[in-house]
């Protein structure tokens, strides 16, 4: 199938296009690819209006989560329409609700950088039960300050965060094995690290000898969820970049793509780097975890925050963690294995029989596709093409299945549809390419706007994908909405992958920058979704749980403690007086209300501080210095009955 995209691929020169990649540029001309479409009349289906139009009143078939990148947080999508149906704050304070404000939601922000309200999250990966998605929870990765949270689906909340120690730009993270025994997570950038717990203050120079990386593994409690790190393995600093587990045959084992095999402390001629090859990594987890229980760990110490919301009062604690277990991989034989990847790979994805790796070389003109059964062989056999730092590397050819030819240009991401299929983004050629597993054949092509990075089907990583939807997430939007100045938002694309030709059905704005995406039937997560709290269940210290109970008390100096109520249409008390300059004032707000979606917020004049908003049935408590005498408003932020605008109230505050 001569496409326009391979005439393209003749005329750029090779140098060109690498260039392209390692800048940064999109080559959109390449786009379009079916008879020259461009604009707005690209392949719509006829039906794509009736495909994705859910009635008012009506919800959608699929929960979607989208990262959103740069702004630390998660938000939540309606497939098949596209409808924004939450935002969900994780590492970042989000003005809406009070998260990272409020005295119980702070701690969450809490790392051993002191406290750090936003990160980079560019992983969404949902719980599994025997490798499909069971709607529990949803772990996402910081890729900055390095973290892991878990969002739990029934209050859709982000209820955990733990740091991680030895780790620097969390962004293979994190991959929740088959049936959560563990949460994984390696690192991108490889840092210093002394395992006697001195300072990590080491020339530059020493990148070579004294730079590792680490993968995390964080235990998850089959029941509750809770995290706990493990152990940890000391890597060579390859920077690893993106990590996928194995499923059937290969769920023992977990893959990472690595983007420095050259370990060069500057990657700035990575358009020429030197070698032609960088390394798939893989990692047998089963045997990794084996050799920690059986006293291959040693200790070392470390300094990070495990931050996690008490169930009972509903306020964020941490705990400050000085020890981590660590194997070394040339220590721990069969636990670690090198696989040669085209050079500068980026996405590892591995199909839903467990036995096919795919690894996406952004700079590669072909896509290899690495077989599970053939792995094994070779490892049996010591087909190994040498070592690097002490860890096998396995022969390209006794590892290769094959590869998909002239796929597209800069390939990043594969998922998989279930029905033997394989659907790869292209970023350079902004398309998504449709390929057999079985004979590694082009068999369709979707011009996307514009410059995909991930894509996601509902399932898609798992051992049994829904098959229907493709979410093409695009980095590059361009002139697809209204202009809005020069900052425009991100752009998905809703496809229809249920026939042979892809059919293209819907675009809608992000949040930020999605890099990666979860879906999930919404029957799997909508009937837990928790409504209201019960308010006799409100263990927080300082809730009231009647207007009778309400109390303005001065503790000690200069701490004064406001306990009070919220319900249709006051606040109790209302008039607050006895405060003076300087005190710290915490209001500690409770909701009364046991109804569903009625909750009350709360504001007070010029307190450098968000509002809270108060759930039915919970508490919470925002903060407040004042630094001038007078006299000040505060009042019920949400609207939230007919008599809204009079639930207010004063609270004076006299000099000191
Ligand atoms: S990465 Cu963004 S497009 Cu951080 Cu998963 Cu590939
Ligand atoms: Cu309560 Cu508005």
């Amino acid at each position: 199938m001569e496409t326009s995209i391979f005439k393209l691929k003749k005329l750029v020169p090779k140098a060109a296009l690498l260039m392209a990649v390692a800048a940064g540029t999109v080559l959109q001309g390449c786009s379009k690819t079916e008879g020259g479409a461009t604009g707005t009349s690209e392949a719509v289906s006829s039906d794509a209006a009736q495909a994705v139009y859910v009635a008012p009143g009506k919800h959608d078939e699929l929960y979607s989560f989208l990262s959103g990148g740069f702004n630390g947080q998660v938000s939540v999508y309606g497939l098949p329409s596209g409808r924004l149906l939450k935002i969900i704050p994780v590492f970042t304070q989000h003005g809406e609700n009070g998260y990272g404000y409020s005295e119980e939601s702070k701690a969450m922000l809490q790392t051993s950088h002191g406290f750090v309200p936003w990160d980079d999250l560019h992983h969404p990966k949902l719980s599994r039960t025997d490798g499909q998605t069971d709607g529990r929870w949803l772990f996402v990765n910081g890729n900055n300050t390095p973290r892991v949270a878990r969002i739990d689906l029934k209050t859709f909340e982000t209820v955990e965060i733990m740091e991680l120690p030895n780790s620097a730009g969390n962004h293979c993270s994190p991959y929740p094995t088959n049936n959560n025994e563990y949460v994984i997570a390696g690192t991108r950038f490889s840092v210093p690290l002394d395992m006697k717990g001195g300072t990590n203050d080491v020339s530059l120079d020493k990148y070579e000898e004294e730079f590792r990386g680490s993968i995390s593994f964080i235990k998850v409690d089959p029941e509750k969820g809770d995290m706990d790190l493990d152990f940890q393995i000391l890597v060579p600093g390859f920077d690893y970049d993106l990590a996928n587990g194995g499923k059937g045959p290969s769920e023992d084992w977990v893959f990472f793509t690595t983007y420095n095999s050259e370990k060069a402390g500057t990657l700035k001629e990575v358009g020429a780097s030197q070698n032609d090859r960088d390394y798939l990594a893989a990692v047998n987890w089963k045997l990794a975890a084996k050799y920690a229980k059986e006293g291959k760990a040693r200790e070392m110490p470390a300094n990070y925050y495990h931050n996690k919301i008490d169930k009972d009062s509903h306020i964020a604690k941490s705990t400050v963690k000085k020890k981590v277990r660590y194997l070394l991989p040339e220590e721990c034989p069969g636990m670690m294995y090198l696989l040669p990847a085209p050079k500068s790979p980026h996405g590892i994805d591995v199909d839903p029989s467990g036995e096919f790796m795919v690894v996406s070389g952004k700079l590669a003109s072909a896509i290899p596709v690495f077989s599970f059964a053939k792995m094994q062989d070779a490892i049996k056999n010591k087909q190994f093409d040498g070592e690097k730092n002490g860890i096998p590397v396995l022969k390209y050819e006794s590892v290769l299945k094959g590869e998909v030819k002239e796929p597209g240009l800069g390939p990043l991401h594969t998922e998989f549809d279930g029905k033997g299929n394989a659907y790869t983004s292209m970023f350079v050629s902004s398309e998504i390419v449709k390929w057999k597993l079985k004979d590694l054949n082009v068999v369709d092509r979707m011009p996307v706007y514009y410059s995909v990075g991930h894509l996601m089907i509902p399932g898609g990583d798992t051992k049994e994908p829904h098959g229907k939807y493709l979410v093409a997430m695009n980095k590059i939007t361009k002139d697809r909405y209204l202009p809005t100045g020069p900052e425009l938002a991100h752009s998905a694309q809703l496809i229809d992958i249920s026939g042979e030709k892809m059919k293209m059905l819907l675009d809608f704005p992000t949040v930020a920058e999605p890099h990666y995406a979860q879906a999930i039937i919404a029957s799997k997560v909508a009937p837990n979704s928790t409504k209201f709290y019960k308010l006799d269940e409100n263990k927080h210290p300082h809730a009231v749980k009647k207007e009778a109970d309400v109390s303005v008390t001065r503790e000690g100096k200069n701490k004064v403690r406001v306990k009070m109520t919220a319900i249709r249409s006051h606040m109790t008390p209302d008039n607050i007086e006895g405060v003076q300059v300087g005190d710290t004032v915490y209001f500690h707000v409770t909701n009364l209300e046991q109804d569903w979606d009625v909750p009350h917020g709360f504001a007070v004049m010029g307190a450098n501080n968000a509002e809270t908003l108060i759930m039915p049935g919970a508490t919470q408590t925002l903060t407040w210095v004042p630094k001038k005498a007078g006299v000040f408003p505060f009042y019920c932020t949400d609207f939230c009955s007919a008599l809204h605008q009079e639930m207010q109230g004063y609270i004076r505050v006299s000099p000191k």
